[in-house]
């Protein structure tokens, strides 16, 4: 949103709370889940998905967020996928639910194999980042940043809470992305809800 330039108003609902699970909040989410984004009388959740719709819906001809080009539209959204599934789901949110460092083992139970095994095909999947940004691009899509910038952002950010480690090149790429004035301004936010 800080990106787009939209105004929002925030309502923290926390995680592990309850708050997921009230009857006003099923209704909003059926899911029983954090993020939830209203714009108007349209809901949706799943935090890609909202990154999505509103640099979909909200992008400036000068600045989208998502390739209007189909073939880059293609590697845009398969850079996306491969976040979402490889690097977050498959490996950093499997070690957040088992792990005992800053994890959340005590809900979904203790794992330290599985959370090992994670954390090596996190870097393993994440060979292809490094690839991908040996030719010295500024993003991930090149001069242009998007919103599959946003969404390895948080994986390169929580794996390096995490100690898991991201490869070499990816920190100046890092730099890059959480230097932006949008970038800055959401963690202060962010920041000052918690
Ligand atoms: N794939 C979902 C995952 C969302 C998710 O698992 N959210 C957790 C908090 S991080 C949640 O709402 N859990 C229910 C609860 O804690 O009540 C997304 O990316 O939006």
């Amino acid at each position: 949103m800080h990106e787009l330039g939209l105004q929002y108003e925030c309502r923290p609902i926390l995680p592990r709370s309850g708050e997921t699970k009230t009857p006003e909040y099923t209704k909003l989410n059926p899911r029983q889940k954090i993020p939830l984004l209203q714009d108007g009388s349209f809901t949706i959740g799943e935090s890609a998905a909202i990154v999505t719709y509103l640099s979909r819906t909200y992008s400036k001809p000068d600045s989208s967020l998502v390739p209007d080009d189909p073939a880059e539209f293609a590697r845009w959204l398969e850079w996306c996928i491969f976040i979402v599934s490889e690097l977050d789901s498959t490996s950093l949110y499997v070690m957040r639910r088992h792990g005992t460092n800053r994890g959340l083992a005590h809900i979904y139970g203790a794992a330290p194999g599985v959370v090992e095994k994670a954390g090596e095909y996190f870097r393993q999947q994440l060979h292809h980042v490094e690839v991908s940004l040996e030719d010295g691009r500024r993003y991930l899509m090149g001069d242009r940043f998007t919103s599959a910038d946003i969404l390895l952002t948080t994986c390169l950010v929580w794996a390096n809470e995490y100690g898991v480690g991201i490869c070499d090149n990816a920190m100046p790429y890092l730099e890059r992305v959480t230097s932006r004035p949008a970038y800055q301004k959401s963690r202060a936010v962010n920041a000052a809800e918690l």
